[in-house]
């Protein structure tokens, strides 16, 4: 997929993205981004149309599932200014009849003259939209900044759609010695304040949150998204993950934090993370955020189940107690596990390092 850069123009009507598209296209990019966690099992699109002259008249990201997609909230925001105009889309335009209209005949109704798009859409249901665009006369335009837009946003969407399965990001925090916790069991605070804060912004982008009922035992999370996005410190979001805890022996007390109601929650009768996994998507999963224990990530890195890593390093050293990742079955060096990084980042004196796994990094492509 990253490999196809080049725009694809619809047949004989191949035209190079202006720069006041590809402009829109990075704007329905962060409205994408704004809109993650939100719209399972859709994916988060971002929409922007512009005028005749090329002035942006509207924009909308997708709602909640069954709700309306990217490309509607922005035709509705435009009004006749769409006539003649622009729309630049995220995600290839959908051409069926779902929960909601297709899309194509609603930009095709609007008047639209043109439309560039990012990723084609790989559902087989609704793909065909740049087909019957070009069909009713609209100039079409895919693959603009693909690669870009599959990174961000849509990229988790597009993976779980392609495995049948959520995409897997694994949380971490630990000491720089790679401890998360001293050998009395203390683990309060490892990580700094900026730290915990972008640990919430990433929780308000998943779909769930996953622990394994040890965790819970342990350090009785409340696994909340909290002080983000508007939400004063320490006040909950409006939108909150889908809290679950694999708990096969019921060993989790009714009384956990991760059963009062700021939140749903689930509790899985399984150890396996493959099942676990295939019961999250099909409850409309399609992004996981493992947040520990430590033996808990281990079964999901020998399953090959982590798609990406994020860890937080405080500058401290423990020399002993619990370490971060246990029993991923590794026993020499040459069955390491290697991360291609694609972010390292000052968290105060903190650092993050974001990466995949490399078996994983091309497997969507
Ligand atoms: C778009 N724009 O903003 C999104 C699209 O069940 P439905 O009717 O909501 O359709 C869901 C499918 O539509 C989804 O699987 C994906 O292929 C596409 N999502 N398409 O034109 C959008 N979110
Ligand atoms: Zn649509």
């Amino acid at each position: 997929m990253a490999e196809q850069d080049e725009p694809i123009a619809a047949p004989g009507r191949g035209e190079e993205p202006t720069a006041a598209e590809l402009a829109a296209m990075e704007r329905a990019a962060a409205l994408a981004w704004d809109s993650a966690g939100r719209t399972s099992p859709n994916p988060p699109v971002g929409a922007v149309i512009l005028d005749v002259d090329g002035h942006r008249v509207g924009e909308g990201a997708t709602q909640p599932a069954g709700l309306e997609h990217a490309e509607v909230m922005a035709l509705r925001q435009a009004g006749r200014a769409a006539l003649g105009g622009t729309a630049v889309v995220t995600l290839e335009p959908c051409n069926h009849q779902g929960r909601t209209g297709p899309c194509s005949e609603a930009l095709i109704e609007a008047g639209v003259a043109r439309v560039v798009f990012a990723v084609p859409d790989p559902n087989p249901r609704a793909a065909g939209g740049a087909q019957r665009l070009s069909e009713a006369g609209v100039s079409v335009l895919g693959s603009v900044g693909q690669a870009e837009v599959a990174r961000a946003a849509i990229g988790p969407w597009l993976f779980a759609v392609s495995q049948s399965r959520p995409f897997v990001t694994w949380k971490f925090a630990g000491t720089l010695d790679g401890r998360s916790s001293a050998p009395d069991g203390t683990s309060k605070w490892i990580t700094n304040a900026v730290s915990r804060a972008d640990v919430h912004a990433l929780r308000d982008r998943v779909d769930a949150i996953v622990v394994g009922s040890g965790t819970v035992l342990v350090d009785d999370p409340q696994l909340t998204v909290r002080g983000v996005r508007g939400a004063a410190d320490g006040e909950l979001v409006a939108r909150q993950p889908l809290r679950v805890v694999l708990d096969r022996r019921h060993r989790v007390p009714a009384d956990a934090q991760i059963f009062d109601d700021a939140a749903e929650t689930i509790r899985l009768d399984t150890a396996v993370p493959r099942f676990a996994l295939k019961a999250l998507y099909d409850r409309g999963v399609r992004h996981v955020l493992l947040e520990g224990g430590a033996t808990l990530a281990g079964a999901f890195l020998e399953a090959r189940l982590i798609d990406e890593v994020v860890g937080y390093l405080a500058p401290t050293l423990l020399g002993a107690g619990s370490a971060v990742l246990r029993g991923a079955g590794i026993t020499t060096m040459s069955e390491a596990v290697t991360l291609d990084v694609s972010e390292v980042a000052r968290m105060g004196d903190d650092v993050k390092i974001v990466g995949r796994p490399r078996w994983a990094s091309g497997q969507e492509e």
